[in-house]
């Protein structure tokens, strides 16, 4: 799939305002953007750290799915995001090879990127996005 590296992990939370308070007052990490993610139902912030970042997502509906997770599983780690060259023909080629697909088709996420969702029924449980540019 040509993936170059863990792109970020993202953290379902409750409130980003509450969540910062760990993120920058304990780890130090800086909050370099903050992010509604309409299409998503979500808001977005982000931290950087070497070529990975932490993106914590509130959810701004009852029918966000991060709103969904948070009241099945609670706060915690809610997918891992890949670095593709190509994020179209890797989720053609992760559909070939049987994986079940949420989106066949690249759809824009925050940051401006290319984004698309692998099933984690069929990702041993970790809901797998793949993104690029
Ligand atoms: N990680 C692992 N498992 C998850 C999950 C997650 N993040 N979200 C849901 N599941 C599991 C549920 O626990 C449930 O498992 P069981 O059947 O064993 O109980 C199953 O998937 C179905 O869950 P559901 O609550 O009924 O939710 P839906 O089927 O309606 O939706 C999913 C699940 C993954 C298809 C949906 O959340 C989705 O399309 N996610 C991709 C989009 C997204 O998450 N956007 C927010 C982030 C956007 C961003 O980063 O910008």
């Amino acid at each position: 799939m040509n993936l170059s590296h863990i792109e970020h992990i993202g953290i379902a939370v409750n409130s980003i305002e509450e969540a910062k308070t760990y993120f920058e007052g304990v780890l130090g990490l800086e909050c370099y953007a903050v992010e509604e993610v309409a299409d998503q139902k979500v808001k977005t912030a982000f931290f950087k750290i070497g070529e990975t970042k932490i993106e914590l997502l509130e959810a701004t509906s009852d029918e966000s799915p991060v709103a969904k997770f948070i009241a099945k599983k609670g706060q915690g780690i809610h997918h891992i995001a890949f670095a593709a060259k190509d994020v179209n023909s890797s989720l053609k080629e992760a559909g070939e090879k049987g994986v079940q697909l949420i989106d066949k088709q690249a759809r824009k996420g925050a940051e401006g990127l290319n984004i698309g969702f692998l099933h984690p029924k069929s990702t041993f449980g970790v809901l797998t996005e793949i993104c690029g540019k």
